[in-house]
């Protein structure tokens, strides 16, 4: 068989166009492939809802892959060993209570959960701005190429509908910041010092529906809310991301 190009470029085009199309309208837009959201993405498709994931890097992962200071190990305290078993991921027992486990390793099989939980992809694709209309509630998002913001273009973005918007977008909580910037009456406190265990043992308590319709996972939890970092121990990133699918599945399903 000879190969074609321009069949290639039509298969690319059109398959992609298609889920584009398909995609204007989810169930959870997560903003943010890194742990949380991959986590969140992973368990959300898992139950069958239609899950889309704009990440605006090339790469999928978020902070994960540097693990600590770019050695490619990442720690997961006890509470959180249940996640790594569940993804697949293979860890091992540094001292009581702390898991050690690869980043790469991590990031894979976190992205390939959510690749087979039926959660989609759009990279290299950044939120710029949400849909609030009447009903006081976030229910889509405006994203342009990242191509487009780098090259500083002044170029019209597009619209995703989506029911449930997830702010997994790290230390900088983009979504939530954009909405706090139209006064809608959330305040974004940025985050605080390096304080592992205490931000691991709050950061439940900061993964919580917002405004309506955006739920705040992950690093972005933290900053809301005022809440320390923790450095390169993933547990609480992991459970975040769990308790956001928790909370939009509660909320869609009662
Ligand atoms: C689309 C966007 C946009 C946008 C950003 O930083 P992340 O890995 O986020 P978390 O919260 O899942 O994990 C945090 C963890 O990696 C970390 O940094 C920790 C634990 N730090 C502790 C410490 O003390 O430093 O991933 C966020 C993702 C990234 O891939 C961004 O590219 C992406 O969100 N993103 N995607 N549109 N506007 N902004």
């Amino acid at each position: 068989m000879e190969l074609n190009e321009i069949t290639i470029s039509r298969a690319i085009v059109a398959t992609q166009m298609d889920l584009l199309l398909d995609y204007m309208e989810m169930d959870v837009a997560v903003v943010g492939g890194g742990p949380s959201g991959l986590a969140a993405a992973a368990l959300l498709g898992k139950e069958g809802l239609k899950v889309g994931v704009i990440e605006k890097k090339l790469s999928i992962g978020g902070g994960m892959w540097g693990g600590g200071m770019m050695f490619p190990r990442i720690v997961v305290q006890e509470e959180a060993k249940r996640l790594l078993d569940l993804f697949g991921i293979r860890s091992r027992r540094y001292d009581e209570g702390y898991y050690v486990a690869s980043s790469v390793e991590s990031v894979s099989k976190l992205t390939a959960a959510a690749c087979e939980a039926g959660a989609e992809f759009f990279n290299l694709t950044s939120v710029e701005d949400v849909m609030i209309k009447d009903d006081g509630r976030v229910s889509g998002l405006v994203i342009n190429w990242t191509a487009v913001e780098m090259g500083g273009l002044h170029v019209d973005p597009l619209t995703l509908g989506c029911r449930y918007a997830v702010d997994a977008t790290g230390h900088d909580a983009v979504v939530a910041r954009l909405v706090a910037k139209k006064g809608k009456g959330l305040e974004v406190k940025g985050e605080g010092f390096m304080w592992a265990d205490r931000a691991e043992s709050r950061i439940l308590a900061h993964t919580r529906e917002v405004y309506p319709g955006l739920i705040v996972t992950g690093m972005a939890a933290n900053a809301v809310s005022g809440e320390n970092r923790m450095g390169p121990v993933f547990g609480g990133m992991l459970l975040s991301g769990e308790k956001a699918a928790s909370i939009v599945l509660e909320q869609l399903r009662g």
